[in-house]
């Protein structure tokens, strides 16, 4: 396929807010390093080498939740696309979209796809992927957005059912009532007869979750502490990465992972472009990412509060991992 085909097949929408990254970034971290439990939002993991590190963390033996995922799909979506034959596609946190190529493929091998719309904050990767889908399915047009999905839903014009996907349990790195929140901004833009399709990682057995985010290799350690190179080169930090440990841990009471950055001694940070000094304590930690747990109870009661009505459970014979099917309430 020629260049131009590929152009003609592919528009990319930025979000205003996405325009002024940094300025979002430096309110962030002046909020966050001023808290006096410190914490950082894990948007900004994402850069182009965050992104990598998220793509090899999905490769690592202890991470099941990725390839578990695609077995559910690989399960499920030719029939559920033999029964709904939904023409669109809409993904949030999108990234290089692997999986979804197992529900793009079910659709163009039913006749029924037409449109994609990957939304992600990440440019690079969105870029990238946007141009690869095009080239693979001819035919298809991409409408990729660039953008925060906690800063408002891009206006997607609707071009038959949509099918609209969150894969990857990227649902339990919000807090419950932002959880919440976001799914009834999605449900209410949503029609009757359109799908909603929501990966949820279950909870099980503490060692491996805590495997699953403290894996041997340290990839999952070098992603987290890639937000303190992202401070650095954004913000004039000077965070010194030798000096932080990563620390992931479930906890039961909350049923999430936590994922801390840990200070190895006393220290003074600063943040030139901020004018700020931010002083840690041995031992003192920065929360940078929660990743919720759930049952399919507690699952179908966050889709029921985020307004929707729950109208399929699949899962993996361990039940590791489980996809959530449902449907705008009425
Ligand atoms: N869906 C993929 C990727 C999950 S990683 C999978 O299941 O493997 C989370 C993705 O969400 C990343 O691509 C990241 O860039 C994106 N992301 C994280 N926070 C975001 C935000 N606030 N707004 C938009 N995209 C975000
Ligand atoms: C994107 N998100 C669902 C991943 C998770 O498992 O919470 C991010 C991640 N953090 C550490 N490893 C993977």
């Amino acid at each position: 396929m020629d260049i131009d085909s590929v152009l003609d097949n592919i528009r990319i929408e930025e979000q205003s807010q996405i325009a002024d990254h940094r300025a979002a970034l430096a309110d962030d971290v002046r909020r966050g390093l001023s808290l006096e439990l410190k914490e950082l939002p894990p948007k900004y993991f994402y850069d182009e080498r965050g992104s990598r590190l998220f793509e090899e963390i999905c490769l690592l033996p202890e991470y099941y939740q990725t390839r578990t995922e695609r077995q559910i799909l690989e399960a499920i979506m030719p029939g559920l696309v033999a029964e709904h034959a939904p023409s669109t596609l809409v993904e949030f946190g999108s990234g290089s979209s692997a999986k979804t190529r197992t529900i793009l493929s079910a659709m163009a091998d039913r006749g029924v796809l037409r449109r994609y719309v990957p939304i992600d904050i990440s440019r690079e990767i969105l870029l990238s992927t946007a141009e690869s889908l095009v080239r693979e399915y001819p035919g298809l047009r991409v409408d990729a957005v660039i953008g925060d999905f906690n800063d408002g839903l891009p206006r997607i014009e609707p071009e038959g059912r949509s099918l609209v996907i969150f894969l990857g349990s990227t649902i339990g790195n919000f807090r419950r009532p932002d959880a919440v929140e976001f799914l009834r901004r999605i449900s209410s833009r949503m029609e009757r007869d359109d799908l909603f399709l929501l990966g949820v990682d279950l909870v099980k057995d503490p060692a491996r979750l805590n495997a699953a985010y403290d894996d041997a290799a340290g990839v999952t350690a070098e992603f987290n502490l890639n937000v303190l190179r992202v401070i650095n080169r954004e913000l004039g930090g000077t965070f010194d990465l030798d000096m932080f440990a990563h620390y992931a841990f479930f906890n039961p009471r909350e049923s999430q992972i936590e994922m801390h950055l840990a200070s190895l001694d006393d220290q003074r940070v600063a943040i030139e472009a901020l004018g700020m000094q931010v002083d840690f304590m041995r031992g003192e930690t920065i929360l940078t990412e929660i990743s919720r747990k759930f049952t399919p109870a507690s699952a179908a009661h966050l889709l029921a509060d985020g307004g929707f009505e729950p109208i399929g459970f699949f899962t993996d014979p361990d039940r590791l991992f489980a996809l959530a099917l449902a449907r705008r309430s009425s």
